[in-house]
């Protein structure tokens, strides 16, 4: 049976560009900072994004932790989306490993009121910990892949700044940003101070993410993906597929929108889901199960034992994510399977 796997976008397998890549790579040791091809992608990720300079992760995860870790101390408090990545999916570790407390402000599927977000900043007073940090999320993945607005991210900066404080942005996916607005990165990273980006989403890479920021940042951060063991040897070995990641899967994305869309728009028919497809911005369609015999849970076994794989966010809600291994004929016969069950 043939599998569509709508789980995320973080399942795409590298190209045959990138294997060769990776086979070629030169490599050193790069706890050394010898390593050129780590080089190359942390320079090519700081210039993309408009910031001086990079720092190559595992992980999105290690990215967005590591910027806490540097931008925080103890005891300091951390305004997040209420739905955040960080805050909902990152096992707690922004109380473990930067022993901060989080202050969070819902958002409009994680679009935040720049006034909300002023309000809880936090004033001078012996009681209170100190905010000293602001993070957002762009696109929003519990928001559905929606795209923060350039004026909203322009809003929360320029609070940002009356306060004196830092903003973090998590980008995992903010070339699916981009392309949706028709922007460059650069120019919504310019409403932050650090941002980090995974080259393991939709662009495919098999491994990484960077983390970048002015170079006296970056030094900190460095020192402390060392500390959680993220300092990496010969590891231009996997930075070659980051390399062509960046240089050739961006405008790609575009095609995995239009997919989503197209899965948005062939699924609002079906009785026992609702779906909007004007919703739909990026590479994620969110369901939400309506059927009053089926449970989100239930809906992604059976999907899974037609070869759909997906996954139930909520007891109501899936999420479906498009990406370079789907292709458009597969989202149409993914429509035909869910119009084939009946509830
Ligand atoms: N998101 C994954 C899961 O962790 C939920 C997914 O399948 O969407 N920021 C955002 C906005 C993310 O969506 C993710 C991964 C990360 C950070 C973490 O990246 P990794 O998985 O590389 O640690």
């Amino acid at each position: 049976m043939e599998i569509i796997d709508f789980r995320s976008d973080t399942v795409t397998t590298p190209t045959p560009e990138m294997r060769e890549a990776m086979y070629y790579s030169k490599v050193g040791d790069d706890v050394y900072e010898e390593d050129p091809t780590v080089t190359e992608l942390e320079q090519l990720g700081a210039t993309l994004l408009g910031k001086e300079a990079g720092l190559f992760l595992p992980s999105g995860t290690m990215g967005n932790q590591v910027a806490v870790m540097s931008w925080t101390k103890r005891g300091n408090e951390v305004i997040l989306e209420a739905e955040s990545h960080m805050y909902y999916f990152e096992v707690g570790g922004l109380a473990v490993l930067s022993g901060v407390q989080v202050r969070t402000v819902k958002g409009e599927r994680g679009v935040m009121n720049p006034e909300e977000v002023e309000r809880a900043i936090r004033p001078s007073n012996i009681h209170f910990p100190e905010t000293a940090l602001i993070c957002l999320e762009n696109t929003h993945n519990r928001g559905g892949g929606k795209v923060v607005p350039l004026d909203n991210m322009r809003a929360i900066y320029e609070v940002a700044k009356k306060y004196n404080l830092p903003v973090h942005l998590d980008g995992a996916r903010i070339f699916n940003a981009s392309i949706y607005l028709g922007l460059e990165a650069s120019e919504l990273a310019k409403y932050t101070d650090s941002v980090m980006f995974c080259l393991s989403k939709g662009l495919s890479a098999p491994i990484g993410s960077l983390l970048v920021g002015s170079s006296p940042f970056i030094k900190i951060a460095r020192k402390y993906r060392k500390m959680l063991g993220g300092g990496m040897r010969q590891v231009g070995v996997i930075a070659s597929a980051g390399v062509v990641a960046l240089k050739t899967m961006i405008n790609r994305l575009k095609e995995d929108h239009d997919n989503a869309k197209l899965l948005a728009e062939g699924l609002q028919e079906i009785p026992y889901l609702k779906v909007d497809p004007s919703e739909v911005e990026t590479n994620m369609v969110i369901l939400k199960v309506v059927g009053s015999n089926i449970s989100a849970n239930a809906l992604e076994q059976t999907l899974n034992q037609e070869g759909i794989f997906c996954n139930a966010t909520s007891s109501s809600t899936i999420r479906l994510v498009t990406h370079k291994d789907i292709n458009r004929q597969q989202i149409l016969r993914s429509i035909d399977i869910f119009k084939g069950l009946k509830f």
